[in-house]
Parts: structure tokens; C-alpha cells; sequence
């Protein structure tokens, strides 16, 4: 069995089915188990059509296969709060448990663990894994498109600073297993709906607040904005990245307003510690450059406890865009 985070990502979906292609081809059974459902532009790689979305109808079976695996790969993730009801599942299942992750601040629930902070993408870990295994001959296109797709997104297109050189040596080898890197990044970024870009064009024009002093920006974003332009899962997807692009941008948000209090997404550049404030005040966490959590306020409330926030600060924000 492998599950990864709720809400797939391109790394936690990529992985998984990586992984997943990988074990089969080694002669394994495999299911993979997401706890929600993920967006459509993930659809396209190898397996998909088996992956088994966490639900009410599909809690009985979700439980027999956690109960029956003989390994459980947790992938993209470092507590089990993160896979929701399958969190408890897991924690009480008898078989051998892996994560491979990330992450910071694992919880300790798993036998082995391949945890490392310094990896840009649990795919970057999961080729590394298949490499040890002296396994590389066994990765083929699918297996490889996989891989790439979170490496690249969790890399921001290798823009972040967690582009490394074993980044660009790990995907150089992806492509020549038969990744088709252009139409991952097709597959995976060209998908707007015109809806979505219209969203967009609302989002950057009417919602988006600079505070150039601070070098700050952000957008927050009530549940009727987001009903406009019927925002479905995934359509404020990379939103946040608008507000850290404007020049003399430290540390950018992104508040969403939802049926149980208000999401929030973080972005900062060089050292700033955008999961600290996740963490101490949005009950999140992350990495440095990108962070998240949620908070049981109104929006204009955690607005305010943001702007708040910022004051102790100030001197790193500004310092972070002097380094540049
Ligand atoms: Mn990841």
C-alpha cells in the first residue's frame, strides 16, 4: 500500500505512482491510497486509474487494504496527520512502514525512513531509493515522467534555491530513461481553464495588496470571490507565487476563506523563515521558502493577525531583499 498527503500534489502523486510503476515491475501488488481527490492535470501519468480515493464509500476497502499490507510507503509527508482518516489507519496497522519524505519535523511512526530536508522533492528521493536498490535499469518512461513531474513542481519549474546540482543530475538522468520533459511540463502547467485565467486576472487586479514597505504582498480571498469564478480544488494553485514575483517582495500570502476558517499559503525568498510564521501563528508549517496552515478566524481576522505578525520582522523582511 502507498498513500501520500491529502490534497496531491504533483510530488505526492508523482511519487506515489513512481514508486508504485516501480514495485509492480519488481513483481509486487500494489495499491495506491490518496485521502482526497486531486487535480485533473495530475490524471495523465501511468496508474492513475488505480489509485483508490479515500471516501465515505470507499473507507471499508481503504481499511482492508491498510490492514492487509505487508509495507506501507508513506510518501511526501512526516505526520500522520497529513493523510487525515487514513492517519489512524495506518498508525494501527501491523505491516512494515516507510516514509520517504521532505519534510521537517517527522513524527517518528515509521520502521525505515529515507528523510531528507535537503532534497528538493520525495521524487528526488524516491530515484535515489531505486538507485541503492541497484534498480536504475528498471526505470522506464512512465516511471520517469512520474518523477519528474514532482521534481519540477516542487522546484518550481527549478527556479527555488532547492535546485541543486543533484536536482538538474537527477532529472538529467530522468530524461535519459525516456522522460518526455516538455510534455510533463505541458501536461502539468498548461491547463487553464478560461475560468481559471479570468480568476487570475480578478485575483491580480482587484484582491492583490502590496505593503511595498514591509516588502510584503498578498491576496485574501473570500469563499463568494472564489464561488465567482466557480474555483474548484487546485484554481489558486500557484497564485501566491504572482504576489512574491513583484519586485522588492519578501515574504508573499495567500488567505482563502473556507467552510472551517481560513487557509493559508506562504512564499518568502532567501532566508526568511516563512514556516515559522506558519507555524507560531497559523498553526503550519513547511519549508523555509514555502509554508502553510489554517486558522479558525474570519479573514479579515487572520488579515489582521498577519499584518500584525509583520512588525517583528520587519528588519529580516527588509534584509532578505537587500541580500539580492
Ligand atoms: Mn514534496
Amino acid at each position: 500500500m502507498i498513500t501520500t498527503h491529502v490534497k496531491p500534489d504533483a510530488d505526492a502523486l508523482g511519487s506515489s505512482l513512481g514508486m508504485a510503476n516501480y514495485l509492480i515491475k519488481k513483481g509486487h501488488e500494489v495499491q495506491v491510497i490518496t485521502p482526497s481527490e486531486y487535480p485533473a492535470f495530475l490524471h495523465w501519468m501511468k496508474g492513475n486509474d488505480g489509485v483508490l480515493v479515500y471516501g465515505e464509500d470507499t473507507e471499508q476497502q481503504c481499511q482492508e487494504i491498510i490492514d492487509q499490507a505487508d509495507i506501507l510507503i508513506t510518501l511526501d509527508f512526516s505526520r500522520l496527520s497529513r493523510i487525515n482518516q487514513l492517519g489512524d489507519m495506518v498508525k494501527e496497522a501491523s505491516g512494515f512502514k516507510v516514509n520517504i519524505d521532505h519534510h521537517l519535523d517527522p513524527e517518528d511512526f515509521a520502521d525505515f525512513r529515507l528523510w531528507n530536508t535537503g532534497a528538493a522533492a520525495t521524487c528526488e528521493l524516491c530515484y535515489e531509493l531505486i538507485l541503492a536498490l541497484g534498480d536504475e535499469a528498471l526505470i522506464d518512461k512512465d516511471i520517469a515522467e512520474c518523477l519528474y513531474a514532482g521534481i519540477m513542481t516542487d522546484t518550481g519549474g527549478f527556479r527555488h534555491p532547492n535546485t541543486t546540482q543533484n536536482v538538474h543530475e537527477v532529472v538529467a538522468k530522468l530524461i535519459s530513461h525516456g522522460a518526455d520533459n516538455s510534455r510533463v511540463s505541458k501536461e502539468v502547467y498548461d491547463n487553464n481553464s478560461i475560468n481559471r485565467l479570468r480568476f487570475l486576472g480578478y485575483a491580480l487586479s482587484q484582491n492583490l495588496q502590496v505593503l511595498p514597505e514591509e516588502r510584503v504582498a498578498f491576496f485574501a480571498l473570500s469563499t463568494d470571490e472564489l464561488q465567482q469564478y466557480s474555483s474548484k480544488t487546485g484554481d489558486t494553485e500557484g497564485l501566491v507565487n504572482y504576489a512574491l514575483s513583484i519586485e522588492g517582495i519578501t515574504l508573499a500570502g495567500l488567505f482563502k476563506q473556507s467552510s472551517d476558517g481560513v487557509k493559508v499559503s506562504l512564499r518568502s525568498i532567501g532566508k526568511f523563515p516563512a514556516n515559522e510564521i506558519a507555524a507560531k501563528y497559523f498553526n503550519g508549517g513547511g519549508h523555509r521558502n514555502a509554508a502553510g496552515g489554517r486558522i479558525d478566524l474570519t479573514l479579515e481576522e487572520a488579515v489582521a493577525r498577519f499584518k500584525s505578525v509583520l512588525v517583528a520582522y520587519k528588519d529580516q523582511l527588509e534584509e532578505e531583499h537587500r541580500k539580492l
